[in-house]
């Protein structure tokens, strides 16, 4: 087995400190941080999705693999700073109304930090009214926002909808992603950018603040 199978199998198990432990040996050997995380990390998640909806599993177990890979993704942090120290825009970010999912919504905030942006977040389930609060409090460039459920999605319209009754709609630039989040969803609800993983949302980011 490879130390990316035996980090699958970790993050599978909820095994915290086996999964951390072949984090760091997956690092120490010198493989790729983009592999550790797409192959071995989000994969692993991936299936660990699988067996939920085939109720192999349940959520006990998934909490267990979610903290898992939270702790993994902390050995990574330090591999997606770029280096640049001076702010490229602010990012208000947060996973919307009645939804707890929020590895996503990290990775995204952690990988935009890494890019040089100040990132603040509002952590899960966010109000449409506590995002235009702190929109109204810190002038984002950019209000960022995560759905993993489809029936959360709704409360990412119900956002910009009070973004524009607060009337700092225009001044602000809106991204949204998270598993079931469409690029035609983006386009029907308004928003002015659709991101499918981190790595994207890095580069729209820097697309929206006119910096790439
Ligand atoms: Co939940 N869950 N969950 N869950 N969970 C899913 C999402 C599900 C697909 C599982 C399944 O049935 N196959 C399903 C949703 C079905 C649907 O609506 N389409 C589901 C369900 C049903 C539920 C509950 C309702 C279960 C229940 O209680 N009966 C419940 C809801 C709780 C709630 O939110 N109110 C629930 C609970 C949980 C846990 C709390 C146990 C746990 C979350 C823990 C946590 O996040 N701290 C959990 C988990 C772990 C999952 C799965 C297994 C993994 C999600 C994950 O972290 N993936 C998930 C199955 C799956 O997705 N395969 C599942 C890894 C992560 C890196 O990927 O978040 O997709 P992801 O983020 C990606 C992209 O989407 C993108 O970038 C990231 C990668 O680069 N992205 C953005 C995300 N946000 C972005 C924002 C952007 C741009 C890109 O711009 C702003």
């Amino acid at each position: 087995m490879t130390i990316i199978d035996n980090l699958k199998q970790d993050i599978n198990k909820g095994n915290v400190e086996g999964a951390v432990a072949q984090t760091q040996k997956a690092i120490d050997d010198g493989l790729k941080v983009k592999s550790i995380l797409n192959d071995g990390l989000i994969a692993a998640m991936d299936e660990v999705g699988e067996k939920f909806a085939k109720g192999a599993l349940f959520v006990p177990q998934m909490l267990r693999s979610a903290k898992a890979m939270q702790e993994c993704m902390k050995l990574l942090k330090p591999f997606f700073l770029e280096g640049d120290l001076v702010p490229k825009g602010k990012v208000l970010i947060g996973t919307v109304h009645r939804d707890l999912h929020d590895i996503g919504k990290n990775l995204v905030a952690m990988m935009l930090e890494g890019a040089g942006f100040a990132i603040t977040d509002l952590g899960v389930d966010v109000s449409a009214d506590q995002f235009v609060k702190k929109a109204q409090e810190i002038e984002p460039d950019i209000v960022a926002m995560s759905a993993l459920l489809s029936t959360t999605m709704p409360s990412m319209k119900e956002t910009i909808e009070a973004l524009q009754r607060a009337k700092i709609r225009n001044t602000v630039r809106v991204m949204i992603g998270g598993a079931p989040v469409t690029s035609k969803f983006a386009e029907d609800i308004k928003a002015d950018v659709y991101a499918p993983d981190a790595g994207s949302a890095v580069i729209e980011a820097k697309k929206l603040v006119g910096t790439s």
